[in-house]
C-alpha cells in the first residue's frame, strides 16, 4: 500500500519536469526572433562609431597642441590637429608605442608598430601603424590640419588609447632619406612635445 502513494507522487513531479522542459523549448524558439531584432539595434554601432579621444601635447619647449580624435563608422580615425610654437615647415608626427611620459617624451618608446613592419609614409603598405607623416607649420608656427587614417583605431586589439602622439623637431623622411635612421624613425630628430591618447565623452 505504501508503494501506491509513491506512484502518485512520481508522476506529478515528472509532469512538472515536462512542463519545465517545454518552457525552455519555447524560450529557445523565441531567441531567433530576438536575433532578428538585432539589426534594428544599429544605434549601438553608431555609438561605437562615435568613439572619441583627445591628446594634449606638451614638452620642454613652447610647443604645445591638441589632437581631437573620432573613430568613424568605417573603422577609420579622423584627427583634428592644432599644434603651436613650431619652427615653420614640416615636422614628423607619429603615434608612439607607450603612453608613458615619466621621462618626458623619451619614455613613449618607438613608433607604434603592431605588425612589425618598417618605417614609411602614411600611404605605404609597409609602414608602422603610428606613421602619420608630417604636419606643416605656417609662418606663425602653427600647424593645423585634419588627418584620416585606418591604422590607429580607438578600440580593438590595435587601439591607440593609452599610447602617445609625438611631434618632432625635423621633417620625417618617410623611410626614403637614406639615413641609417630612415627605416626606424624617418630621421625626424628630437621629440618636441607629446601627449597620451585619452577617452572623452561621446
Ligand atoms: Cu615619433
Ligand atoms: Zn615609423
Amino acid at each position: 500500500m505504501a508503494s501506491s502513494p509513491a506512484l502518485v507522487t512520481i508522476p506529478s513531479s515528472c509532469s512538472s519536469l515536462l512542463l519545465q522542459s517545454s518552457f525552455s523549448g519555447s524560450s529557445l524558439r523565441f531567441s531567433p526572433r530576438s536575433f532578428s531584432l538585432a539589426p534594428s539595434a544599429r544605434p549601438l554601432l553608431v555609438v561605437a562609431g562615435a568613439k572619441r579621444a583627445v591628446v594634449v601635447l606638451k614638452g620642454t619647449s613652447s610647443v604645445e597642441g591638441v589632437v581631437n580624435l573620432t573613430q568613424d563608422i568605417d573603422g577609420s580615425t579622423t584627427m583634428k590637429v592644432k599644434i603651436s610654437g613650431l619652427v615653420p615647415g614640416k615636422h614628423g608626427f607619429h603615434v608612439h608605442e607607450f603612453g608613458d611620459t615619466t621621462n618626458g617624451c623619451m619614455s613613449t618608446g618607438a613608433h607604434f608598430n603592431p605588425k612589425g613592419l618598417t618605417h614609411g609614409a602614411p600611404g605605404d603598405d609597409n609602414r608602422h601603424a603610428g606613421d602619420l607623416g608630417n604636419i606643416v607649420a605656417g609662418p606663425d608656427g602653427v600647424a593645423e590640419t585634419t588627418i584620416k587614417d585606418y591604422q590607429i583605431p580607438l578600440s580593438g586589439p590595435d587601439s591607440v588609447i593609452g599610447r602617445a602622439f609625438v611631434v618632432h623637431e625635423l621633417e620625417d623622411d618617410l623611410g626614403k632619406g637614406g639615413h641609417e635612421l630612415s627605416s626606424t624613425t624617418g630621421n625626424a630628430g628630437g621629440r618636441l612635445a607629446c601627449g597620451v591618447v585619452g577617452l572623452t565623452p561621446d
